[in-house]
């Protein structure tokens, strides 16, 4: 936790005071400052802080890829952006997302495959399962089962992640929030949408992009 202390820069404006004080040390408090603020009400009235003493948040992390969880077995690297990934158990998205976050909050999420091929390669990597939830999610209330997608980074997602006629939040002809989730088909390697309530495995990915407060109500939605 680093300290950050500012020492007030203080010069005794009110005419007739006669002595201008020089704090160096807040450990130290200069006896001449103590003692004219005592003995003047008014102008003590008036006195900026002496020293204001500030806790500064710590500093985030700097992602470093080896520093993932080791639950996190699966490496993709011939992407431009090297990340690990593992496999979660089966449950909603949500639910889902929000283990995968806990992994190592502002470090993983669930797969976000903003990389050219990386979901292909994921798939190969863990051979065996062929659908999972992805890290992508729609805001309630869209115009169209198309508005407003966006990956757990907090990017939007682009047309040509999904599958064809997808997504179509269920396909009744109108968005009324019944798939505002996605999952990947890695047989197919795109996407459809897909309901709240659906039990699939995900894939979380450790790549260092912090989940947006905004995308995480999405999930929570
Ligand atoms: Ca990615
Ligand atoms: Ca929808
Ligand atoms: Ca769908």
């Amino acid at each position: 936790m680093k300290l950050r202390v500012v020492i007030a820069a203080w010069t005794a404006s009110a005419a007739g005071c006669g002595f201008t004080p020089q704090a160096s040390s807040i450990d130290a408090p200069d006896p001449q400052r103590i003692d004219a603020r005592s003995n003047d009400a008014q102008l003590d009235a008036h006195l900026p802080l002496d020293a204001k003493v500030f806790l500064d948040a710590p500093p985030p992390i700097p992602f470093d890829v080896s520093m993932c969880p080791a639950s996190y077995t699966s490496t993709v690297t011939s992407t431009s952006t090297v990340s690990h990934y593992r496999i979660t158990g089966t449950g909603n998205a949500a639910a889902v997302e929000a283990a995968c976050e806990a992994d190592h909050p502002g470090w993983t999420h669930l797969l976000v495959p903003d990389v050219a091929g990386e979901a292909g390669q994921v798939a190969a990597i863990i051979p065996g399962h062929v659908v999972f939830w992805l890290g992508a999610v729609q805001p309630k209330n869209q115009a169209t089962p198309a508005t407003g997608w966006v990956w757990a980074s907090g990017a939007p997602v682009p047309a040509s992640a999904w599958s064809e006629n997808q997504p179509n939040d269920n396909g009744d002809g109108t968005e009324n929030n019944d798939q505002n989730f996605a999952y990947v088909d890695f047989s197919a390697g795109t996407m459809n949408d897909s309901g709240a309530n659906y039990s699939f495995n995900g894939v979380c990915e450790c790549d260092g992009v912090p989940v947006p407060a905004a995308v995480q109500a999405y999930f929570a939605q």
